[in-house]
């Protein structure tokens, strides 16, 4: 008997999403001008974008910084001591005013007009600055 192979055209489509975070990537960061405590800013940020500014770098420091206005003081993803990012990742980056962090009680941290971090009160209502989600998508077509 004779065989006939047949080849079908077999087509892969293979989708990769892997984290900013993860590659090096840089973060997009939004600032919302209403005024809210640190815990509503970091569950606002939650809901409606991935969480509150995560600061890992001078690029991703002055990113965020550029995405709000310069007058505004805006809650920052850092928190309590030991110093910790809201998704409890830690990083040697920081940017903190001369004398800071120096509160007994303030326990958050907000990014100054002048462009710099300062702890205060987690309770106090500032603007605040989140993070987008952001992913690289990796595309492979094999055919
Ligand atoms: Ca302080």
């Amino acid at each position: 008997m004779l065989y006939r192979a047949q080849f079908t055209q077999v087509k892969l489509l293979v989708c990769v999403s892997i984290p900013a975070s993860k590659t090096g990537g840089l973060k997009t960061y939004v600032h919302i001008s209403t005024p809210l405590s640190w815990p509503d800013a970091r569950d606002y940020c939650r809901e409606n974008y991935k969480d509150l500014a995560l600061i890992e770098s001078e690029d991703e420091n002055t990113n965020a910084y550029q995405a709000k206005n310069s007058s505004s003081t805006a809650w920052i993803g850092l928190y309590r001591v030991p110093w910790t990012w809201s998704d409890n990742s830690s990083s040697s980056f920081t940017n903190w005013r001369g004398g800071e962090p120096n509160g007994r009680n303030e326990y958050c941290v907000v990014e100054t007009p002048e462009h710099l971090w300062v702890d205060v009160p987690c309770a106090t209502e500032f603007s605040f600055i989140c993070q987008e989600e952001y992913e690289y998508n990796l595309w492979a077509l094999h055919s």
